[in-house]
Formats: structure tokens, sequence, C-alpha cells
């Protein structure tokens, strides 16, 4: 299979192939991605940072709060609505590994749902979290350039990944569910301050109005705190109420998603995060060329040897000590020479 001209005729399969390849950091997926970045940007210039209404959200919360339940019930609406929108999907299963294996419900669940316009990827997370966050931004790069309408990602609370994730999508909601004990679990989890959108899931359990009074006065001080700082959001901040099992609150959601998306594209701000991501994976793609060129060379350098010898780098000096700059030093020429080598 040609990957490349199947996924630009929206082939599912050449989509999950080439994300297979990209988890794997295999070599031909990135030269695949090189041939689609180049081609988007060719032919939209104007839209060089993102198509469309195109949204990227992200779904967190604590275990079994409902988030797979919610993706579920977001993906029937969107896809079932009149204006025949599509939607890409990724969910963490928090043990299985990339290959499958013991697949969860998540899953399951998903898969009693196919449709052409509706595509579900599932990741283990047992890679490490550097690996697994490098992985999950080019999945969802894969898609906008797929031109999935919506981009949804379901994380699990593991905490820094789920920063790293969350800090990848232009809509985050959090979902929390009622009588889990005191603490709102999102403040736990020190993401509170980055909810777009807040959901009680499970309202059919005890306990709904208290936690929506926490959650409320919570989100109040969070708004006093920036406009303290002089920030006056123009978003104010949602708490919808939903069911999964009878699909309260599902329309709410999706149309309080909708309203978040059309605000984020008039201020820029998604024209922005698009930047800020493909700035990351540029970024990190030079870390990972420094790493394995310079540093990993660096120990078996003799004159590098030679000048930790002579000793006097100073870590807790702001400059180094005096013979860091000869370090440094030793470094670019290093990097020079491998950056003259490409
Ligand atoms: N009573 C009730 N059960 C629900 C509701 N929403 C989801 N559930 C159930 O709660 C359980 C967990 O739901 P999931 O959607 O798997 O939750 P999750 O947050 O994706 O779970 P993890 O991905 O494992 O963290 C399932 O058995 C669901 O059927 C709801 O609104 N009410
Ligand atoms: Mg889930």
């Amino acid at each position: 299979m040609d990957i490349f001209s199947e996924f630009i005729n929206k082939n599912q399969r050449a989509l999950a192939k080439l994300i297979t390849l990209i988890e794997n950091f295999d070599r031909a997926g990135f030269e695949i991605l090189t041939r689609l970045e180049r081609r988007h940007a060719e032919n939209s210039p104007a839209k060089k940072s993102g198509a469309g209404k195109q949204i990227v959200v992200g779904i967190t919360g604590p275990p079994g709060s409902g988030k797979s339940s919610l993706v579920d019930r977001l993906a029937r609406k969107i896809t079932a609505s009149g204006e025949k929108s599509t939607i890409g999907i990724v969910a963490f299963d928090p043990s299985s590994p990339f290959t499958g294996g013991a697949i969860l419900g998540d899953r399951v669940r998903m898969s009693n749902f196919t449709s052409p316009d509706l595509f579900f990827r599932s990741m283990g997370t047992r890679g490490s979290l550097g690996g697994m966050s490098k992985a999950i931004s080019y999945i969802l790069r894969i898609y906008e350039l797929f031109g999935f309408d919506f981009i949804i990602v379901e994380t699990v609370g593991v905490g820094q990944l789920e920063i790293d994730v969350v800090k990848m999508t232009d809509t985050t909601i959090i979902a929390e569910v009622p009588g889990l004990g005191d603490e709102i679990q999102a403040i736990k989890a020190g993401i509170f301050e980055i909810g777009d959108i807040f959901v009680i899931n499970k309202t059919d359990r005890p306990g709904v109005d208290k936690i929506y009074c926490e959650i409320a006065y919570m989100l109040g001080l969070r708004r006093d705190k920036l406009l303290q700082d002089g920030i006056n959001d123009a978003w104010q901040v949602p708490i919808v109420k939903t069911n999964c099992v009878s699909g309260e609150g599902i329309d709410e959601l999706l149309a309080k998603i909708i309203e978040h998306r059309d605000l984020a594209h008039g201020t820029g701000r998604i024209a922005g995060n698009r930047k800020m991501r493909l700035c990351e994976q540029y970024l990190s793609f030079a870390r990972d060329f420094i790493e394995d060129n310079v540093m990993g060379e660096l120990s078996h350098d003799a004159e590098f040897k030679a000048l930790i010898e002579k000793g006097s780098i100073n870590i807790f000096s702001e400059d180094g000590g005096p013979n860091f700059k000869n370090v440094m030093l030793k470094m670019s020429k290093l990097l020079t020479e491998k950056i003259k080598s490409l």
C-alpha cells in the first residue's frame, strides 16, 4: 500500500499504518509525515497553522470518571449531526502495550460503534513518559493532516504525561464525579487551572450539588485571581452535568465545546496552539539531535575529559565557574562539526 497517496485519499487503513510507524519511531513513517507536511504547506499557504474549524479536545479526570463513556457519547452526537463532521479519537490504555494484548473496555465500547467519519486509536502507556508524549503529539498532528473536524484525546491520570497532553490541546475538559471525597480531583492532579469546561458526570449518583458548589467556588477564586493579574478572560468556564447512561447533558457539553472552539478560533488561540505544537516538535527533535550527537560523544572525548579533570566547574554558580565556558565551547565545536556533516 502506498501510505502517502492512500492517506491523502482519506483511507483510514493508511492512517492506521502511518500511526503504527510513528509509534515505533520508524524512519519510514517520518519520511511520509514530512511529505504530508510539505504537501499541506504547499496546498494551503493561508491555513498553514491549522485548517478550518478543527479543534483538539483533551478530556481528563480521575480513573473511572466516565471519560471514555463521554467520548463515546460525544462521538455519536457529532457523527449523527447534520453537519457531517468527522472525528479522530486517541485514548490511553493504562497498561496495555502498543500492540494490543489485553485491550480494556475502552476499545470494546468504541468498536461497537464504527463509522467512516470516526477513527479510534488506543495507546498503551508502558513506554517512557517522554516517548509517550512525543508519540501523542505526532498522532495529533497526523489527525490534523488527515483533516478531522474534532480531535479528541482521552488521558489517564498519570501526572506529568497528563499535564503534557493537556498542554497540547485547544479545549480541556475535566471530568469529575460526585462522591469521590472532599477534594476536587483536578486540584490534586494540579490541572484545575487549565480546565476550559468542567463536567460532573454520573449525575445519577448522590452528591452532585456538593461537588457542583465546590467547583463553582474554586472557579470563582480562579477568576478573581486572573482579574487581580489584570486578565479578564472572555470565556466563562461552564460546569456541565452529564449522565452517560441516559445521555442527559451531552447536547449541552457538545454545545459548550463548539462555543469554546468558535471563541478560540476567533481570538487566534487555536492558530497559536498549532504553531506552539509544531515548535515543540521541532525543539524536541533538536534536543534529541544534540543529545545523540553531542552529549553521547562528549563522554568519550579526550579534550572534554581533560577539561573535566581540570575541575573548577561550579554547578552552584550562575555562570558555571571558570571552566564551564570552555566546556560549552567544546560542545559547540562538536555540534558545528555534526551540523556540517548533515
Ligand atoms: N452510573 C453511571 N455510570 C457511568 C456513567 N458514565 C460512565 N459510567 C460507568 O462508569 C464506568 C467507567 O466508565 P469509563 O467511561 O470507562 O470511565 P473512564 O474515566 O474512561 O475510565 P478509565 O479510562 O479507566 O480512567 C463504566 O462502567 C461506565 O459504564 C454515568 O453517568 N452514570
Ligand atoms: Mg477510559
